[in-house]
């Protein structure tokens, strides 16, 4: 299942490391994109994940989910 999430507050290379390996280190994550310019990450993820995990480990690195659809 492949996810979008709307992330605000990322602003340079080291944002969007912090914020790949955050979702990569979830189990439920199987793959990672994220978008500097896009303001977003691309996650493959199991069903067993919910919204409220991706938003956790996003929010727990200072950067705000904005939307995940
Ligand atoms: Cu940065």
């Amino acid at each position: 299942m492949e996810k979008i999430i709307k992330i605000e507050g990322m602003s340079c290379g080291h944002c969007k490391a912090t914020v790949e390996k955050a979702l990569a280190s979830l189990p439920e994550v199987d793959t990672v994109t994220v978008s500097l310019e896009e303001k977003s990450a691309k996650v493959n993820v199991l069903n067993t994940t919910t919204d409220e995990i991706l938003k956790n480990a996003v929010e727990e690195k200072g950067y705000q989910v904005i939307s995940i659809s």
